[in-house]
């Protein structure tokens, strides 16, 4: 709920994105160099398709569709992540979907604060892919308990921040002079930090027990790790990075091109050699390199249904039990022969899709429906068949533990990973987070179910029973 005089909360949002979006490119040249290749694929893509034009402009506006989609942090405590899910509420932004990473070899669990709505999704679509570090997955001890200590002592949210926050929700919302002040102080807990609050020493132990260990403890706070914008032709990017001196990950995550995309598709170039430095203890600095920045694209496709993602998850599978891609590139084509051999059990046209009921859907009434009579008013198929009503995909707007996994991995060095065993404990990352995350299936369904209910009540409105 927002009260009188206050900013909304999308607009909070915004522009707190545009702010990160200006603060990343002048951190990292490399991403300004991704977004300029973006914007110019998809100005290609939009001039050769006349027909995506004009339905891009009935859903988007055209001068938005290279923004960011979305960022990722990783965070050390429990703290650190309430706090941030009160940040994020402030910004329209909550948690959706758990995503356990430990199979893949990453010591994390992961939510996505996320706008909710579909107009909130259409005023700015900007969310944080935002992971918990996991030390009770770390065998040695001593390591972890150091690690611990570190992350107990420091704090990632200014003063102002904090309070901006509690004002934020003891008078439901920001004024403009507070909410640009709030989006000042949240930016600094994003930024970069060239010098690393632990020793050489430490990181190096750190970095040992695992890359992603010495990324969150060793840091001031959760610098943004990646943005990501949408691409209309991710495939044409992913080729492009080389020419342009960035070097693409092996291969792009997610389904294969597809004529009806599924899900979401991504890809990112490999993270860069950046130079910190190390206090020692007699007070002196010296300097060393960490990797842990990079920048990413994102082309998003239907939502699927739970049969939907089973099949997806199946075919997935399958794929990576013939071909597991290699970080130095070096099975790519035959990974890709794989994918694509094997999504071909996956129906490709909308139709088909919704008949095997593998994706949602929203229902509206058609020019036709809307002045229809004597229809039946209560079954879907036959409107359909009549022409009444029609269906489009909803779009699929959370993420993947497999493919999260592979953007971790590439952007964590080439080295081969070990995983450690399964272990998801949502319920504990819920404790940790101070509330439940949302379920993404019932959030697609109930949108849905929502569509359909308007669809047969404005049939009704016109007479039809
Ligand atoms: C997050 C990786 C996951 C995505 O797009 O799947 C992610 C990270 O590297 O911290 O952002
Ligand atoms: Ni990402």
């Amino acid at each position: 709920m927002q009260g009188a005089g206050f900013v909304s909360s999308d607009e909070i949002r915004a522009s707190f994105s545009s702010a990160m979006s200006a603060m990343y490119k002048a951190e990292v040249p490399a991403y300004g160099t991704l977004m300029e290749l973006v914007a110019e694929a998809n100005a290609q893509v939009l001039a050769n398709d006349p027909r995506l034009k004009g339905s891009l402009e009935d859903t988007d506006s055209l001068d938005r569709i290279s923004e960011e989609r979305h960022g990722a942090i990783r965070l050390g405590t429990s703290e650190e992540l309430s706090m941030m899910r009160r940040v994020f509420a402030v910004m329209g932004m909550h948690p959706v979907g758990y995503y356990d990473l430990s199979t893949a070899g990453v010591p994390v669990h992961a939510t996505a604060f996320r706008p909710l709505d579909a107009e909130a999704l259409s005023r700015n679509p900007f969310r944080v892919f935002t992971s918990l570090l996991r030390l009770d997955l770390i065998g040695d001890a001593a390591l972890r308990a150091e690690a611990e200590r570190v992350l107990a002592a420091r704090r990632i949210f200014s003063e102002g921040a904090v309070q901006l926050t509690e004002k934020a929700e003891s008078q439901s919302g920001l004024d403009r002079h507070d909410a640009d002040r709030f989006v000042g102080e949240i930016l600094e807990t994003f930024r970069w930090h060239d010098q690393a609050c632990v020793s050489a020493d430490l990181y190096r132990r750190l970095h040992r027990q695992h890359r992603l260990i010495a990324d969150v403890v060793s840091f001031k706070g959760p610098h943004i790790n990646h943005l990501t914008p949408r691409t209309l032709d991710i495939d044409a990017v992913q080729e492009r990075m080389p020419a342009r001196g960035i070097e693409p990950k092996a291969v792009v995550e997610g389904p294969p091109t597809r004529q009806c995309p599924i899900l979401l598709r991504q890809t990112s170039f490999k993270a860069l050699d950046e130079q910190v430095s190390f206090k020692s203890d007699e007070g002196t600095w010296t300097t060393g390199s960490h990797t842990a920045r990079f920048g990413e694209i994102e082309q998003r496709g239907i939502a699927l249904t739970p049969k939907g993602r089973a099949l997806y998850d199946r075919l997935l599978d399958e794929t990576r039990k013939i071909a597991t891609p290699a970080a130095d590139g070096s099975n790519v084509a035959e990974y890709r022969a794989a994918l694509a051999r094997q999504f071909r059990s996956f129906p490709d046209t909308w139709a088909d899709i919704r008949a095997s009921g593998l994706g949602y859907f929203t229902y509206s009434l058609t020019a036709l429906g809307r002045q229809a009579h004597g229809a039946c008013a209560e079954d879907l198929d036959l409107l359909l068949a009549q022409g009444f009503v029609r269906f489009d995909p909803i779009v699929y707007e959370d993420f993947l533990p497999v493919s999260a996994a592979g953007i971790f991995q590439s952007n964590l060095g080439d080295e081969a990973v070990e995983a450690f065993a399964a272990s998801p404990n949502q319920q504990r990352f819920e404790s940790a987070l101070g509330a439940s995350v949302l379920d993404e299936f019932a959030y697609y369904a109930a949108i849905e179910q929502r569509s359909i209910e308007n669809c047969l009540r404005g049939l009704k409105a016109v007479g039809i029973e």
